[in-house]
């Protein structure tokens, strides 16, 4: 009882020692290829976090922009999620630089699913919609933290080609990805003062 009623106390006394709110931000670039239009569009915007206190969700509010905003392909659901790794830039490969992200990030090794279910990856944040080629939208998760041992500060964020299954595809990729296809942008979450 002594024990636990110490641990307790030293967690919380950690706790506080962490200024609250913390806020956070990814700035994010990419691009796609319409093959029919044969026409790049370019992506670009940014993620903001913020948390509120330890025992708050983190709030992501997303402002990204489509250019030509026109192209028929932009206004599509699009899987968004927190991956493992920080962004490097592949000079050679520029279309890769989204890779150097990682798997999702799940240090609790659970399957792939949506951003309220309590048991899937902590980075899985579902879709969202481009409005005439801008995404503007805000996400709550339960399950980011922008502090401690699982904090998402230095990690990324990607957005991807297509619509995310949340688990429920039916394909192997489901449980992994939400088969969601490739990576079309990316940006390092860092730490705002
Ligand atoms: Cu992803």
């Amino acid at each position: 009882m002594m024990k636990i009623a110490v641990l307790l106390l030293a967690t919380l006394c950690l706790a506080n020692a962490q200024k609250f709110p913390i806020n956070a931000v990814a700035l994010i670039g990419g691009a796609i290829i319409d093959s029919n239009m044969q026409e790049p569009v370019m992506i670009f915007g940014d993620a903001k976090f913020s948390q509120q206190s330890a025992q708050a969700p983190v709030i992501a509010r997303l402002n990204i922009t489509f250019m030509p905003t026109t192209n028929p392909i932009v206004n599509q659901l699009r899987g968004f999620h927190v991956h493992s790794f920080g962004i490097s830039n592949n000079m050679n490969e520029p279309s890769q630089t989204c890779e150097s992200a990682g798997p999702h990030w799940n240090p609790t090794g659970t399957n792939h699913g949506s951003v309220t279910d309590l048991r899937s990856h902590l980075g899985d944040l579902g879709n969202v919609q481009p409005v005439n080629g801008r995404i503007v939208t805000q996400i709550t998760s339960q399950k980011l933290q922008l502090f401690g041992e699982n904090s998402i500060i230095g990690r990324s964020v990607v957005l991807h080609e297509r619509a995310d299954d949340q688990g429920l595809g039916n394909v192997p990729m489901s449980l992994k990805s939400g088969n969601s296809g490739s990576r079309i942008a990316c940006g390092t979450i860092g730490i705002v003062n």
